[in-house]
């Protein structure tokens, strides 16, 4: 096999990377010190996470005149992410930090003052004007009307022509009102501010493209009217809840309001195998695949979670998002008694090919001392720890919240929400506030739901899954005065979760909300729906989706 090399210097889901590329037909070298960069022919920087964290670790380590000799030697060059940004001349998230200045200009956070931020999801790569490129041209395989995967705060703005007099070709992408670069490219260098590794087939042709040294291809054909449309998709997640049946095997499983055993026989619900379905919704469409281990890895030996095989296993076939979440916490190690940080825990689900960890009750303990000690941050959480070594975009939290109903908002500190008329409480109440639990439900906390989650965009979380218990397996749809309640508390993206029974649903929350992205369980695993089912709904009904590209 031809090979590439990869960096290895950044934290982060490297693996995610090392799959594509194998899945094009390449193998990987790792560049383990700066002497190593001479022995490379092509060569992928990756990055996560800070600008300043990624480029001091790289300047420190002596990669940069080696970067810049192997660039100058016209040699394939690629940079992913931070990789990208890595190349500007700086950027504001830390003003003192000084880039390759390859590329001319730097980078600006995106305006959260009506949109949020980070920007994640799928969103274009557009070519379609770009200087230099013929209409039925793409450059290194990128196509006007495919989706690509972004997820940052920061962001090269657009301007028309500056980069072009240098030399530069610029696929663009637009969120919200503010255009920015999507990818850059001149002579031997291609850089994308997206995955390409977690882009489905569209990201993989970028990365063949490069590796095969096709910078200009033709298109297979002219673009259609839809590359217009660019911007941020609707994001549909697929969640499959994960956990050990009574015979002993790991089964996807579906709850009624948490409760996960069947009514009649009693027995754990089994849907199927969690990696075939996985790949089952990857096929169908699905914007991201959410894996929530349920009962933790009770009593299991860290080092062979079974849901580290599981995520492994996804991962190589899988080239969206995964996002895992279960235990994510300080934890004893069954078999050797000692304390493995929640960094360390984390660390063992990216490695595995995870892209997010997602944390349930750890969150909601840390919520509650961060309040009792008058909201100062201890550093120490797993939220702070994890953000900080591997960027908020990789931090979900997953809120459990339980209504409990009143009969005015002045019966209750907490902040409430009102009832629609078919939805109050059992004496008739017409608000209710929502209790944040833990332990899938098991215990409830003090603390509301907008308490936990402004406490948590305050640890470093980049992203809230909001479910709901009362909804959970209701089909009845999501809970929306919930939603807009949350949304209406932080600036990071919501995924709205809990209810979904049809297609109406996603349509209803995206267009009665301005929640960011939309999960379903119990609908797809019983083949109720697929995922591009709904997704042909939304689009005929005029919301922008990502369609799926073989
Ligand atoms: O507390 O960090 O160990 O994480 C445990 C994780 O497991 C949490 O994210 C928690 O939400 C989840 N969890 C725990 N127990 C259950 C259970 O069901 N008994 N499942 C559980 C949570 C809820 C959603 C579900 C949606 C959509 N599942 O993920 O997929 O409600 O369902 P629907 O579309 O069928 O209505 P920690």
């Amino acid at each position: 096999m031809p090979t590439v090399h990869l960096l290895d210097y950044v934290a982060g889901n490297i693996r995610s990377l090392v799959n594509a590329i194998e899945k094009v037909g390449y193998e990987v070298e790792w560049i383990k010190s700066p002497e190593d960069v001479a022995k490379a022919e092509k060569l992928i920087l990756p990055g996560v996470g800070h600008f300043g964290h990624c480029l001091t670790q790289f300047i420190n380590a002596g990669y940069v005149e080696p970067i810049k000799a192997h660039i100058q030697a016209g040699k394939p060059f690629m940079g992913i992410c931070v990789g990208l940004q890595a190349l500007f001349e700086g950027s504001a998230e830390d003003p003192n930090v000084i880039g390759l200045g390859v590329v001319p200009g730097r980078l600006e956070r995106f305006n959260d003052t009506n949109k949020s931020v980070p920007q994640i999801g799928w969103n274009s790569a557009n070519t379609a004007n770009a200087k230099g490129l013929a209409a039925d041209q793409s450059l290194y395989g990128l196509r006007p009307d495919s989706k690509y995967y972004y997820v940052h705060s920061y962001a090269a703005p657009y301007k028309p022509g500056v980069l072009e007099k240098e030399g530069w070709t610029v696929a663009t992408a637009r969120y919200g009102d503010e255009e920015f670069v999507g990818a850059v490219a001149k002579e031997n260098v291609l850089a994308t501010q997206f995955h390409p590794e977690k882009s489905g087939a569209a990201g993989l042709r970028v990365i063949k493209a490069f590796l095969d040294g096709n910078y200009i291809q033709k298109l297979p054909t002219t673009p259609s009217a839809a590359a217009s449309k660019e911007g941020l998709t609707r994001r549909i997640i697929a969640c499959l809840d994960v956990r050990t049946n009574d015979q002993g095997d790991l089964v996807v499983t579906k709850g009624d309001q948490y409760d996960v055993r069947d009514k009649d026989s009693s027995a754990v619900r089994n849907l199927g195998k969690p990696v075939s379905m996985a790949e089952k919704y990857y096929q169908q469409g699905a914007d991201e695949v959410t894996f929530l281990n349920i009962t933790s890895f009770r009593d299991t030996p860290l080092k062979d979670q079974p849901m580290l095989e599981i995520l492994r296993q996804t991962s190589k076939s899988v080239f969206v998002p995964l996002t895992i979440g279960g235990g994510v916490r300080d934890t004893k190690d069954a078999e050797t008694g000692n304390v493995v940080p929640a960094l360390d825990v984390a660390t063992l689900y990216f490695k595995s090919g995870a892209d997010k960890v997602s944390i349930g009750s750890d969150a909601v303990t840390a919520a509650e001392e961060y309040f009792s000690a008058n909201r100062t941050l201890s550093g120490k959480t797993a939220i702070e720890t994890i953000s900080n070594a591997y960027g908020a975009q990789a931090v979900v939290v997953s809120v459990d919240p339980k209504r409990v109903y009143v009969s005015s908002p002045d019966a209750t500190p907490h902040a409430t929400v009102k009832l629609s008329p078919n939805e109050k409480g059992p004496n008739g109440e017409e608000y209710c506030w929502y209790a944040c639990t833990l332990h899938g439900g098991r215990t409830t906390s003090d603390l509301d739901v907008i308490q936990l989650v402004t406490a948590v965009e305050a640890m470093g979380c980049g992203e809230i899954l909001l479910n709901c218990i009362d909804k959970d397996g209701t089909n009845s749809g999501f809970d929306l005065g919930l939603i807009r309640s949350v949304k209406a508390a932080v600036k990071i993206p919501v995924i709205a979760s809990s209810g979904a029974g049809n297609a109406g649903h996603f349509k209803q929350v995206f267009e009665e909300t301005s929640v960011d992205a939309a999960l379903g369980a119990g609908m797809f695993h019983r083949g109720e729906w697929t995922v591009r089912q709904v997704k042909e709904v939304l689009e005929k009904d005029g919301l922008l989706i990502r369609r799926f590209e073989a």
